[in-house]
């Protein structure tokens, strides 16, 4: 910003991975009009195709927090933008980051209420799959059910538990919980399965897969079962866990001692991806 030499405005701020910028708490200025044609082309094909897939596949509630953000079809979103929406609404905000940041201050953005978006979006070659979060990523997978009042207070109580996990050296089981429930949740509608996790509606080819391949488990929600299940960071998920109701995870994330656990199975080797237990309930696809 100020301080700093003037680039040469083809060159995007959006530098994966530039961490020069970041300020302690990790964050940058979004710097949105460095962004290129290309840049929002890209956010344009990836919205414009799975705006569709969350219509059919997403909880409504998922949807609906997509209306409410109003984020537009051609243009990747300003983050002041959505603010303007966004706290009003449920008191939280967006934050622009570089990328995945260290876990004490992810930590300590969530439980004050501080959703970190990375600014930088992937390339043309790279629509499928990438392995770390981007714009697309984090805005529309994760941002959308911050208008949940429910989801909303369990992600804060997520980042409250950050660090009494890291204390009791658990931070590897309470991660799991991010990963089973933030970015890979289903849950159980009255018209059937839905997805609500980011990753997942974020992804289009596991988007449909979640929902209605035969091939993965779909186990009802139990938090011991999650907090002790390994997961596959480069492939679609072997294992979904499905909710009742974003109350069931609020009350869960928040009204649970999650120390009981950590005690117990913090240094037992985790539960492998694709294993079901005779005490799992596995819920059909039901489609
Ligand atoms: N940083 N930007 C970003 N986004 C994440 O989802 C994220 C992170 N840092 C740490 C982290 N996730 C996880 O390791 C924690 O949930 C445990
Ligand atoms: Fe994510």
């Amino acid at each position: 910003m100020a301080n700093q030499p003037a680039a040469p405005t083809h060159n995007p701020v959006a530098l994966r991975g530039d961490y020069s910028q970041a300020r302690a708490d990790y964050t940058i200025e979004q710097q949105w009009d460095r962004y290129t044609d290309e840049d929002h082309a890209i956010w344009q094909t990836l919205y414009a195709r799975q705006i569709h897939m969350i219509e059919r596949y997403a909880a409504p509630e998922f949807v609906a927090g997509t209306r409410t953000l109003n984020a537009l079809p051609d243009r990747i979103p300003r983050i002041d933008d959505t603010n303007r929406i966004l706290e009003p609404l449920s008191g939280w905000k967006i934050v622009a980051v570089p990328g995945l940041i260290p876990e004490e201050q992810f930590f300590a953005h969530l439980a004050n209420r501080r959703f970190p978006v990375t600014v930088w979006i992937r390339k043309r070659c790279e629509l499928d799959y990438l392995v770390e979060p981007d714009i697309f990523h984090d805005f529309f997978g994760h941002v959308p059910l911050l208008t949940n009042p429910p989801f909303a207070r369990f992600m804060q109580a997520y980042g409250e538990a950050g660090p009494k996990a890291i204390a009791a050296g658990a931070l590897k089981m309470l991660a799991r919980l991010y990963w089973y429930m933030v970015e890979f949740g289903l849950i159980a509608t009255p018209q059937g399965l839905r997805a609500y996790g980011s990753g997942i509606l974020s992804s289009k080819g596991e988007t449909a897969y979640s929902i209605e391949s035969p091939k993965p488990h779909r186990i009802a929600f139990d938090l011991e079962r999650v907090l002790r299940t390994d997961y596959l960071i480069d492939d679609y998920q072997q294992t979904y866990f499905v909710i009742d109701s974003f109350e069931q995870l609020f009350h869960a994330g928040y009204d649970t001692d999650f120390a009981p656990f950590y005690r117990q199975f913090a240094n037992t080797p985790g539960i492998a991806p694709d294993v079901v237990l005779p005490t799992d309930r596995l819920i059909g696809t039901g489609t």
